[in-house]
């Protein structure tokens, strides 16, 4: 096989995780590229274009914090990021860090083999450019691999079909057409109130009502940025030292039943006032006590009875299936209200499932429904989708892809065992996805540099996570994960959404500042639970 590129370090993805490993990589001296499917940065932001899409943390939050010039020079307008805001900002560090020269756009790479002899991994791209390089780091991110469900008569239908996490670049005009909308989730819930604003109409086929909660979206007043910018230090270090990597969540101190209901629900209002996800830090039980968490429900039952004036209407959308939060939160703005517009109809599709799409429509057990295009907001093959689309060899020819066959098993949500020097930013097994994602990010390319550098430093060729401790991480995943209501929701958390997936609770929900405190234990151990040969 002919090599085309010899690197020290190749990263797949140019998100930001890809990004700030990139950056770390080329300050610290070695030969490092990204390799991005993608036609520029951004990843989830690159992908996510669909009407609505922003994030659903503050701005303020989600944001780099590794370099002060960046998160004083960078002016946020929003409360919560836009997609193009958000793109933006990417473009912008890719730009300010130099890193456009060392990306390879469009390139998706679709394997990876490790050779015994020279201790390099082989990597391989869909148009057959071979890649060299000791250190392999997958920033692939954990919502990246669209999910269709697979229903019959799809090439059948006559519109134009679109997935929200792969969003075309010009946006669709919905003027005078009926749109169908398959799914409910984060990206259901967003884009359904911006589509119905142009569309004719809007069929909104839900299978499971989620919960959501006001965003209490607005303009980023300056003086609010600038007091934040003033006190970033204390920002971030709040955020760090909380379970969602959130400065203004800290962990609450009592329990849902240390108050009257009154009391409770006077808690809930000024949350609900407030927006975003401050509803379930009111109380220290409300992921862990049933009885709890159902009172939290049951207000927000009552808020989706109270704005949806169709008493049919409203009682589909009220979840009952899932313990709140147990599912990622939904934020929106005006979501439940747009049900009370006449062009948006609610189809529960939970006892009449979707059997067939046709030319003009759709069909479920006993009805046909007809629209012009159809939207799928059906989620994501998440966290270990990305990763396993990639054929990972190790030097004994076994596939991590095989390793994970029942799910996926880490050490720390970085390595695996018996695959050398191959490395996740926010893998399976790791707070990841229950933080804020761009905090974890940065702590686990830290962590990864260090890991690396230690290797390099003491002339090691080799480092990998050892059997054992990968065995007690997962199983104190498990533990954690087991100790709350989490398991409870069919979710993507536990790979429910995908047929055929094994079912497995897969982020850490030990929270952000216990990792980080286990993470820094481990380092101070001489790097603790790895190998290095
Ligand atoms: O995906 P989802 P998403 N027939 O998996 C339905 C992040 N995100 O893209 O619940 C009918 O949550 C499915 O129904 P059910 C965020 O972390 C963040 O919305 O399986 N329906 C569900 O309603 C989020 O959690 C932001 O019964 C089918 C929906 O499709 C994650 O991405 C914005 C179906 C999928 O919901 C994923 O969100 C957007 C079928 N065959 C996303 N298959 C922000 O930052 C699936 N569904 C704000």
């Amino acid at each position: 096989m002919k090599i085309n590129k010899f690197l020290d370090t190749l990263i797949i993805g140019a998100g930001f995780a890809g990004m700030y490993c990139l950056h770390k990589q080329i300050s610290d001296g070695f030969i490092a590229e990204i390799y991005e499917q993608g036609g520029d940065v951004g990843g989830t932001w690159y992908w996510n274009r669909y009407p609505g899409a922003r994030c659903d943390i503050e701005s303020m939050d989600y944001s780099y914090s590794f370099s002060e010039e960046l998160q004083q020079e960078w002016n946020w307008k929003e409360k919560y990021g836009t997609q193009p805001e958000l793109l933006n900002y990417a473009k912008h560090v890719c730009e300010k860090f130099n890193l456009r020269q060392k990306i390879n756009f469009n390139k998706k790479i679709i394997k990876a083999v490790f050779n015994k002899k020279t201790e390099k991994w082989i990597v391989s791209s869909d148009d057959n450019i071979h890649i060299e390089c000791k250190y392999f780091i997958l920033a692939t991110g954990n919502l990246s691999t669209p999910n269709t469900p697979n229903i019959s008569g799809i090439n059948n239908f006559e519109g134009s079909i679109y997935h929200t996490g792969a969003w075309p670049k010009e946006m669709p005009k919905f003027e005078e057409r009926t749109v169908g909308v398959i799914g409910t989730g984060s990206s259901g819930v967003q884009s359904i109130p911006i589509i119905s604003e142009t569309a004719k109409n809007v069929l909104v086929f839900q299978r499971t009502p989620n919960f959501s909660l006001p965003a209490r979206h607005t303009k980023l007043p300056e003086d609010k940025r600038d007091n934040y910018k003033k006190n970033y230090t204390m920002y971030r270090t709040l955020a760090k030292n909380s379970s969602f990597g959130i400065a203004k969540y800290q962990p609450p101190t009592q329990s849902a039943f240390d108050v009257n209901e009154d009391e409770r629900n006077k808690i809930y209002q000024k949350a609900w006032e407030e927006g975003g996800q401050a509803m379930l830090f009111s109380f220290t039980d409300l992921l862990t006590d049933k009885r709890a968490n159902d009172t939290a429900a049951e207000f927000v039952r009552n808020k989706i009875r109270d704005i949806v004036s169709d008493k049919d209407v409203a009682d589909k959308l009220c979840p009952f299936d899932h313990p709140i939060g147990t599912k990622r939160l939904c934020l929106d703005s005006n979501y439940f209200q747009t049900y009370n517009k006449q062009n948006v109809s609610l189809i529960d599709i939970s006892k009449n499932p979707i059997s067939e799409i046709t030319k003009n429509g759709l069909l479920t057990n006993n009805t046909e429904y007809k629209f012009d295009d159809l939207v799928f907001a059906t989620g994501f093959d998440a966290m270990t989708g990305a990763v396993n689309a990639i054929d990972i060899i190790n030097d004994n020819e076994v596939s991590l892809k095989s390793k994970w066959a029942d799910g996926p098993k880490t050490y720390l949500g970085i390595m695996v065992s018996e695959f050398p020097n191959l490395f996740m930013i926010t893998g399976p097994q790791s707070p990841g996805v229950k933080s804020q994602m761009i905090l974890s990010i940065e702590q686990h390319v830290d962590f990864i540099h260090g890991l690396i550098l230690h290797n390099k430093n003491n002339n090691f060729r080799q480092v990998y996570a050892k059997s054992k401790n990968q065995d007690e991480w997962v199983n104190h995943n498990n533990d954690v994960a087991h100790s709350t209501l989490y398991p409870l929701a069919h979710s993507w958390y536990n790979g429910d959404n995908i047929i055929g997936k094994k079912r497995n609770f897969m982020p850490y929900v030990g929270g952000v500042a216990n990792y980080k405190k286990l993470c820094d234990e481990i380092i101070k151990n001489d790097y603790e639970g790895f190998e290095f040969t």
